[in-house]
C-alpha cells in the first residue's frame, strides 16, 4: 500500500497530499486522457539526486503534444518543480510521478476545452519485481495480448490509457504464475513488457527491438544503449524474433521501476545458465554506481536536490 508523503504539486503549488483529488467527471476517467512519467531519484553521498530528470520531463510534454493536450509548463520548468517537490518531502531517495491530465469541464471524447491539470506526486518505491528479482531474475511468460499497434495509440507518447494494455499483459502473466508478460507487436515480433524493454543478449551481442516495434522510447533503455557501448558490448537496436528469446544466451528488462532486471526463464524455458548472466550483471554494476553517485556522472544525468531548509 502506498505510503503518503506531506506534499503534491499541482498547477504550481504545492498542496498536501490528501487534497490531490479529481471529479469523477473530469475528462480523464471516462476517456483515459492522462500523460504522465515515471522518475527515480537516488541517495548519493552528496545528497538525493534525480536520474536524467530532463529527459524525463522532455518525453512528458513529447507524449502530451502527441494528443494536442497543451501543458501550461515547459519541460524545464516541470524539472524544478520536481526538484521543489523531493525538496518539500525530504526525501533521500523516491520515485517521482508527474501526471498531465484533461479534467472537469465538458463530457463528451473530444476533451480539447477541458482544463489540463499538472501533478507531481513522490513516494518511496523499493523493487519493481520483488526484492530478489534483480540478483536472481524473474520468471516471465510470452503474452496472449499483442502491444498496441502503431495505428492505435502510439506508443511513443506514455499515455495512460496505453496502460489498460499493460494490465491485460500483467494480470494474465500474476494468473498464470510468472512474474511479467512479454508482448509481442502488431507484427509478431517482440516488443516490450507490461512496463519495461527488453534486451537479448547472444554470442557477447545486445539486441533490443527498434521504436517502430510499438515500445516506450524507455530513458533507462537509451541508458543501457550508451552503456553498453562504453563497455565495449555490441548493441544494436534490430527486431527480435520470439524464438530468438528461447535460444538466447541472456535476456533482461529495463526501467525506471525495473531498473535492470534478469529474466531466468521465458515460457519455462530456462534462459542461458538460469541466472542472472555477465552482460546484465556488468551493466548493472555501472548502472548503479552512476545513480548512487559512486562512478563520476560522466554524462551529467544527475540532478541534485538542495536539502530542505530546516525552519
Ligand atoms: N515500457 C513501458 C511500457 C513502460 O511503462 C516503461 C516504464 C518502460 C518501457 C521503461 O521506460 P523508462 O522508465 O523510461 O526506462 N514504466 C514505468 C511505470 C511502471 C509502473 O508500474 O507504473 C516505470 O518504470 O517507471
Amino acid at each position: 500500500m502506498l505510503k503518503p508523503t506531506e506534499k503534491i504539486w499541482r498547477n504550481g503549488e504545492l498542496i498536501r497530499w490528501q487534497d490531490a483529488t479529481i471529479h469523477v467527471l473530469s475528462h480523464v476517467v471516462s476517456y483515459g486522457s492522462s500523460v504522465f512519467e515515471g522518475i527515480r531519484c537516488y541517495e548519493t553521498k552528496s545528497g538525493p539526486a534525480i536520474f536524467r530528470l530532463p529527459e524525463h520531463m522532455r518525453r512528458m510534454v513529447d507524449s502530451a503534444r502527441i494528443y494536442r493536450m497543451e501543458i501550461a509548463y515547459t519541460a524545464q520548468q516541470l524539472s524544478e518543480a520536481a526538484v521543489e517537490l523531493v525538496r518539500a518531502n525530504g526525501l533521500n531517495s523516491c520515485y517521482i510521478r508527474p501526471i498531465a491530465l484533461r479534467g472537469y469541464g465538458d463530457m463528451g471524447v473530444f476533451g480539447g476545452k477541458n482544463p489540463v491539470d499538472v501533478y507531481l506526486a513522490c513516494w518511496e518505491w523499493g523493487k519493481y519485481l520483488g526484492e530478489e528479482a534483480l540478483a536472481q531474475g524473474v520468471d516471465v511468460c510470452v503474452s496472449s495480448w499483442n502491444r498496441i499497434a502503431p495505428n492505435t495509440l502510439p506508443a511513443l507518447s506514455k499515455a495512460g490509457a496505453n496502460y489498460m494494455n499493460s494490465q491485460l499483459i500483467k494480470m494474465e502473466a500474476l494468473a498464470n504464475g510468472y512474474s511479467e508478460g512479454i508482448a509481442l507487436d502488431s507484427n509478431g515480433y517482440v516488443s516490450e513488457g507490461s512496463g519495461e524493454n527488453i534486451f537479448v543478449v547472444r554470442d557477447g551481442k545486445i539486441i533490443t527491438p527498434p521504436l517502430g516495434a510499438s515500445v516506450l522510447p524507455g530513458i533507462t533503455r537509451d541508458t543501457i544503449l550508451k552503456l553498453a557501448h562504453d563497455l565495449n558490448i555490441p548493441v544494436s537496436e534490430g527486431i527480435v524474433p520470439r524464438e530468438l528469446l528461447y535460444i538466447a544466451d541472456e535476456v533482461f528488462f529495463s526501467g525506471t521501476a525495473a531498473e535492470i532486471t534478469p529474466i531466468r526463464s521465458i515460457d519455462r524455458y530456462t534462459i542461458g545458465k538460469g541466472r542472472r548472466g555477465p552482460v546484465a550483471e556488468a551493466l548493472q554494476k555501472e548502472f548503479f554506481a552512476i545513480v548512487e553517485g559512486r562512478a563520476e556522472d560522466r554524462y551529467g544525468w544527475l540532478t541534485p536536490v538542495p536539502a530542505a531548509q530546516l525552519v
